[in-house]
């Protein structure tokens, strides 16, 4: 099957007794066994599930049949192997870390991640004895100096990163990174898979916080890993113990989000384009940040490693802060909003938002100014979103 057709169908085919179109919800804690024997059979598989599942389920903190739809759904996507699912984002990257990390190992992430990765990189997974190195990831000799110096267990790259717009060449880390056996991971949640499969670049792991463009609606969360097997195996025994489980209502609600991924996608990055067009010609706006624009820093990279643009914009006004502020109370249409990658137009300012648990300093370091704004630009119609801009702007 071709990608738009895998989105709709993928791991949903009608089954019996009734031949549901849409995919059941196993809205089950539990599943009851014929017999000793079976029970003993569906135990000794251990945390390696067969490709097709049947009647092999104990616990829905195990597995479920609505989340196995949607893992292998999203597997099929990425061009992985196996997918898990999880509660949130968040509980796909820290399971997915504590699986791998262990006191004394160190590891490489972007220093512009999204602000909750960092402090997990930063505060939490350093109280447990493992330190994590931040770099810009864009530049390549930086990190190829990086790897080379702490030779990290993990390098995690956010690409494009949350909220620069920032690239980096998933690729040519990967193969730094695997000279020294480190396991590359990659946050594909700004592209989703319609536009990038890191994978198929050379990256072990694929994450995804699921309740962005995957689900598309602003109505759930949720988090998926892509890889291979064997580490999904050892991701499945931490998932499986400290319970970050997805729920099967969420897990469906995913899925069905995830039928209309293709052409949701596409309306994005064409409303992106002329919202990012319309920006750059503003006077209080200093610079834009659009993979799709020709002054991107990486808009070379974007069209190599990337299949289009995605509908993620940044912006820096001239006036700073309180700009920023000003903008952020006089949209009317565009929802002032943290998450991102929902059929609405959503902005946020991320010194004063998302990103204000970052000290100071060290944001400007990463690039997230003072006055950047971010917009994720919704299925509407474009003129209506430029309008609203354009009258907020006028009173920054
Ligand atoms: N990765 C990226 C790139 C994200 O943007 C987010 C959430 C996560 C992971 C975590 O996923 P969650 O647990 O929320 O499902 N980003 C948010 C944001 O920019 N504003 O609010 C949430």
């Amino acid at each position: 099957m071709k990608f738009d057709t895998k989105v709709v169908h993928s791991n949903q085919e009608p089954e019996e007794p009734y031949f549901p179109v849409s995919h059941p919800i196993f809205q089950t804690s539990n599943f009851a066994f014929k017999s000793v024997e079976h029970a003993q059979k569906t135990f000794s598989k251990g945390p390696h599930f067969p490709r097709d599942m049947k009647g092999e389920y104990v616990y829905t903190r195990g597995g479920n049949p609505t989340q196995r739809a949607l893992e292998m759904c999203v597997a099929d996507l990425e061009g992985g192997e196996e997918g898990l699912s999880f509660s949130s984002g968040m509980a796909a990257i820290t399971s997915t870390l504590i699986t791998f990390l262990k006191k004394g190992d160190k590891a490489l992430a972007t220093d512009t991640v999204y602000g909750e990765t960092f402090l997990v990189f930063d505060k939490i997974l350093r109280k447990f004895g493992i330190e994590t190195s931040f770099v810009d990831t864009s530049n390549l000799e930086e990190t190829q100096k990086l790897i080379e110096a702490i030779k990290p267990k993990i390098v995690y790259i956010e690409t494009p990163a949350n909220p620069t717009l920032k690239i980096s060449d998933i690729k040519a880390i990967s193969e730094m990174a695997h000279q020294f056996d480190s396991l590359v991971i990659v946050d594909n949640t700004f592209m989703s898979p319609y536009f990038q499969n890191p994978l198929k670049l050379g990256a072990d792991i694929v994450i995804h916080s699921a309740t962005k463009y995957l689900a598309g609606h602003s109505d759930v969360l949720g988090g998926i890993v892509v890889s291979n097997s064997e580490l999904i195996s050892e991701i499945r025994e931490t998932l499986f113990t400290t319970g970050a489980v997805l729920d099967p209502f969420a897990a469906w609600l995913i899925l069905r989000g995830i039928k209309t991924l293709s052409v949701r996608m596409e309306r994005h990055q064409k409303n992106a384009m002329k919202v990012a067009k319309f920006l750059e010609e503003h006077e209080k706006v200093d610079r834009v940040f659009y993979p799709g624009l020709d002054s991107h820093p990486q808009h070379n990279l974007a069209k190599k490693q990337m299949k289009g643009f995605g509908g993620m914009i940044s912006f820096e006004l001239k006036d700073g802060y309180d700009a920023g502020v000003k903008l952020m109370n006089n949209v009317k249409l565009c929802t002032l909003a943290v998450s991102l990658g929902a059929v609405e137009t959503l902005i946020e300012h991320p010194a004063s938002m998302t990103h204000s648990m970052i000290p100071r300093e060290e944001r400007l370091k990463a690039g997230i100014t003072d006055g950047l704004v971010r917009i994720s630009v919704g299925i509407e119609d474009v003129e209506d979103i430029i309008e609203d801009l354009s009258n907020a702007l006028e009173k920054v």
